[in-house]
């Protein structure tokens, strides 16, 4: 209970409980990311934030010209530092060392070492139809490391300050920001392909989702079980340690052109380790598939692109297979490619497009078209991973009271795209 009053929310309206966040695509280094821009510190500073939906605490990295004058460290060994450390407080151990300097008394986040502080956050409240005023929570708690910039292999280090985590904890950025309790958090995605035209998230708001021209994308929403299961990161010594808390759904079968491709059951189901399944990632630019997945589907799917009298180039990599894009005739939902359909155990349907499943590339003297899946290896952790290419222009509502995630295949088969939200701040009382 203590800690629900540490984090009371402090709303500037009770009747708008919902707030909105713009995302950015982000093209400067070889593999693209996105973006989550929110109000950090006091006074309130624009802060673009690597968007993680599997993180469990949102990072900053505070050691690095950090100035506010509401920073404050969670102290060790108070009942919030051990709900942080789900409840295996390390009462010996307070001190970190953060480049020069000795921080003492914090409270220490396993496996990374970082230490947790609160600090004020805003996000502008929505009606679901445009953004409005900022929101302020006082006591946001982060934890205080450089992850993104290590997910980020250094790059971008000006550009984003750290990364919002979304996965499934209680102290994810949706659930710090929802009035429910933590268990019925409600968020939705809508990434935009756009590096110039932001898509958006959504905190709090069921309904409506209003995208020019006055489509509300709620009404177009396929639902399949979601779930979560705590994933240790793929290197270092795992156990016990909780470093990730990301979504899985239930695809139980790859269809191309409608004709299912031959899958290891046993690889589509997340085991008592947590191995397997399938995840949803947006810090992975593109689908990534365990190498017999991906063998069997680069093999449909030259098939496939064969009776459609398709031609392949030379792939470029990280790529397996690609065409000129001479060849290849362009619709409104991108190249016009052989159909993918990921079938879920409750038999909907999400079907990926060529807007989806192929990523143009224009270099010197190249201008080919490539299917935006790579190999995962042998064993990897999940055993298909869906990425943000995959994700762009389609809506994803993360529903974890109904234990469900609503999705919308292309938004633009409803005549609209995630960078048709309406940021023009209005105001909404
Ligand atoms: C530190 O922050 C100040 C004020 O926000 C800014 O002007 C300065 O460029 C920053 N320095 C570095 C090294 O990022
Ligand atoms: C942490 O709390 C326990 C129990 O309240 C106490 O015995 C212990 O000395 C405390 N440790 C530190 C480092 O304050
Ligand atoms: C707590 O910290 C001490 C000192 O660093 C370390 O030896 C011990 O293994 C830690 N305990 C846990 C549970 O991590
Ligand atoms: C965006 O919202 C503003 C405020 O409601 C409105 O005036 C404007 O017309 C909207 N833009 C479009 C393109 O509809
Ligand atoms: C934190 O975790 C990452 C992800 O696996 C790892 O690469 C990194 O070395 C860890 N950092 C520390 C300081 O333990």
């Amino acid at each position: 209970m203590a800690l629900f009053i540490f984090l009371l929310l402090l709303l500037i309206s009770p009747s708008f409980s919902a707030f909105v966040a713009p995302i950015t695509k982000h093209h400067g280094h070889s593999t693209p990311f996105y973006t989550l821009k929110l109000h950090l510190k006091t006074p309130l500073q624009p802060t673009d934030l690597l968007l993680h939906v599997g993180a469990t605490f949102t990072a900053v990295d505070c050691t690095r010209n950090y100035t506010s004058t509401t920073f404050h460290p969670v102290p060790c060994n108070s009942s919030l530092c051990r709900s942080l450390q789900s409840n295996r407080a390390n009462t010996t151990n307070c001190d970190i060392t953060t480049g020069k300097t000795v921080v003492r008394g914090v409270c220490i986040i396993l496996p990374n070492r970082s230490f947790a502080h609160v600090d004020t956050l805003a996000l502008p409240i929505t009606n679901g139809q445009n953004p409005g005023q900022l929101g302020v929570f006082r006591d946001f708690v982060f934890t205080c490391s450089d992850e993104s910039s290590r997910l980020l292999q250094g790059h971008a280090k000006k550009e984003v300050a750290g990364l919002a985590g979304f996965g499934f904890s209680k102290f994810s950025l949706p659930a710090q920001v929802s009035t429910a309790d933590a268990a019925s958090t409600v968020f939705a995605l809508c990434i935009s392909g756009s590096p110039s035209a932001p898509g958006v998230a959504f905190f709090n708001q069921i309904k409506p989702y209003y995208f020019l021209p006055g489509i509300d994308v709620s009404d177009h929403l396929n639902y399949t079980p979601i779930f979560s299961h705590s994933v240790a990161p793929r290197t270092g010594k795992t156990n016990n340690k909780r470093y990730e808390d990301p979504y899985f759904i239930g695809v139980k079968s790859i269809n191309i052109n409608g004709k299912p491709i031959a899958i290891n059951q046993k690889l589509l189901t997340v085991d008592k380790k947590g191995n397997g399944g399938t995840k949803i990632s947006t810090t992975d630019p593109y689908t990534v598939l365990e190498r017999s997945i991906f063998t069997a589907f680069i093999e449909a799917f030259t098939k496939e692109s064969a009776i459609m009298k398709l031609k392949s180039t030379k792939p470029v990599k990280p790529f397996k297979l690609c065409y000129d894009a001479d060849d290849l005739s362009e619709t409104h939902v991108g190249p016009n490619v052989p159909t993918i359909e990921l079938v879920m155990r409750n038999d909907v349907i999400w079907s990926v497009l060529g807007k989806n499943s192929m990523v143009r590339i224009v270099e010197e003297g190249v201008d080919i078209w490539c299917l935006a899946v790579v190999d995962g290896g042998v064993r990897p952790t999940s055993s298909m991973v869906i990425g943000g290419h995959q994700l762009e222009d389609n809506f994803l509502q993360f529903d974890l009271g109904a234990k469900r995630l609503g999705f919308s295949s292309s938004l633009l088969h409803h005549k609209t795209m995630c960078a048709n939200f309406n940021f023009t701040t209005i105001k909404l009382f």
